[in-house]
């Protein structure tokens, strides 16, 4: 019901078609070089680029040290790193490295601008469970653009005394997936040009990248396969599913392992989300298997055709026990805030708690390494839309949605919530030990572009 709500508002775009059956490209893995102090060195170049997604039509895209998206970053838990990064392209941009524990200076949300031909360095140390993060630009009203052009990657964290039995053979049985809705014209490129409707609804589309490619081939060699799914779309909440295929088993959600595997027919991830499924494809020999995509805006997607060879490799199996995680326990005396994200706010704009996102203001105020219950809502006064939530510099964990309990795989660590109209829920919130500023926004690129965005200070 809830996932139908949308196609009333369905743009009827027309369909390309796309010549599948292309390998699926597997973004390089970056080590990162150690250097004698112990600082592991990362260096990622934002540019301007050009790339074929149907043959023969060149689309101007953007990308860091490439056309399109950007190399996957191996994080080591524990390690102190320092990611430069160079802006050649001919704006300003930033690097957010989404669902990552840092201090605010090295964040890279709109207050760490970096200017054309300007170099910004991100130092910290990685602090945080095993995860499957990524990195985006998050300048004050161009995120939208930016992204959609092509300025994405994943950034892995890996921690080596998490449970053994996982596939974690980088390109082999551990896959990132970074799936991207974009709206392509007949001409066969694609620009970005939102009007109201689409600031409103979100910038959806026609065709479905999934790591810049369309409807791309893997060839598995192996039983257990380890998908790190990205939903990268602008405002494209997609429904994924295996209609052929074995079911889901999602291993972990946004900020790392679940307590345990949870088997799932389909699996939702609205934009900015990621989850890790592993595929049992044992049974599926000599068949193809369809990672299915449905949009919110109403086409479906082939995301993936995984083609499983003659005979696959025993890869290990599954840990019955991924994680222990702590319960979501309220403690007293928790302080508690509300959010209401409004569509059509006062001044009739994306707002939360009635205000735009103004770069001069701190709307909250929180102490160092305390807990708090954000309570988050959706309000709209001509019309509704759904939203998400996303929080800068932390993890959290979902108390209740529409006060019930989450489900399996939304009750480890998250950094971005998904709320359909209507929905209220309530987030443990654990501010950490760096004092600064820090974002929270909608995750639908074209609202936070438009000013659903507040700030948020940790004090000392
Ligand atoms: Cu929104």
């Amino acid at each position: 019901m809830k996932w139908r709500w949308l196609i009333l508002f369905l743009l009827t775009f027309f369909s390309l078609e796309a010549e599948p059956g292309e390998a699926l490209i597997v973004p390089p893995l970056r080590e990162g070089r150690l250097r004698s102090d112990g600082v592991r060195e990362y260096t990622v170049t934002a540019s301007e680029g050009e790339l074929e997604f149907f043959s023969g039509i060149p689309v101007p895209t953007m990308g860091y040290d490439g056309d399109y998206l950007g190399p996957t970053l191996h994080l080591r838990q524990g390690e102190r790193v320092s990611i430069r990064v160079r802006n050649s392209l001919r704006e300003t941009t930033t690097v957010h490295w989404h669902g990552a524990y840092l201090p605010a200076e090295a964040d890279g949300g709109p207050r760490q601008p970096i200017g054309p031909g300007e170099t910004w360095i991100a130092e910290f140390t990685v602090n945080q469970p095993a995860a499957s993060l990524w990195y985006h630009p998050h300048r004050m009203g161009t995120t939208a653009e930016q992204v959609y052009r092509g300025l994405a990657g994943m950034m892995i964290v890996t921690d080596p005394s998490g449970p053994a039995g996982l596939p974690d053979e980088y390109g082999i049985d551990d896959i990132p997936l970074v799936l991207q809705e974009r709206r392509f014209s007949r001409d066969g490129g694609f620009r970005y040009e939102p009007r109201m409707p689409d600031i409103i609804h979100g910038y959806g589309g026609n065709v479905l990248l999934t790591n810049g490619g369309i409807e791309p081939v893997f060839r598995a060699q192996t039983r257990l396969l380890r998908l790190r799914l990205l939903n990268g779309s602008n405002s494209t909440i997609l429904r994924l599913s295996l209609p052929e295929g074995p079911e889901f088993i999602q291993i972990a959600s946004d900020g790392g392992l679940l307590s345990r595997p949870v088997p799932l027919k389909t699996l939702v991830l609205s934009p900015g989300e990621r989850a890790e499924v592993i595929l049992d494809l044992r049974e599926q020999q000599g068949r193809n298997t369809v990672l299915q995509a449905e949009s919110s805006f109403g086409a479906v997607y082939t995301a993936l055709l995984v083609n499983p060879g003659d005979e696959l490799r025993n890869n290990g199996e599954l840990p019955s026990r991924l994680a222990s995680l702590p319960a979501a326990e309220i403690p007293r005396a928790a302080g508690r805030r509300s959010f209401v994200m409004s569509t059509m706010g006062p001044g009739g704009s994306l707002t939360i708690n009635g205000r735009r996102m103004d770069m001069a203001r701190v709307d909250e105020r929180v102490a160092a390494m305390s807990t708090e219950v954000w309570e988050v809502s959706t309000a709209g006064m001509m019309m509704n839309t759904p939203h998400n939530f996303h929080v800068h510099g932390l993890q959290f964990r979902i108390i209740d949605i529409n006060g019930d309990p989450p489900p399996p795989e939304l009750s480890g660590f998250k950094d971005t919530v998904l709320l359909w109209p209507g929905d209220r829920v309530r987030l443990l919130m654990e501010f950490g030990e760096y004092p600064g500023i820090y974002m929270y926004h909608c995750h639908l690129l074209e609202h936070e572009d438009a000013g659903m965005m507040g700030q948020y200070e940790v004090l000392d």
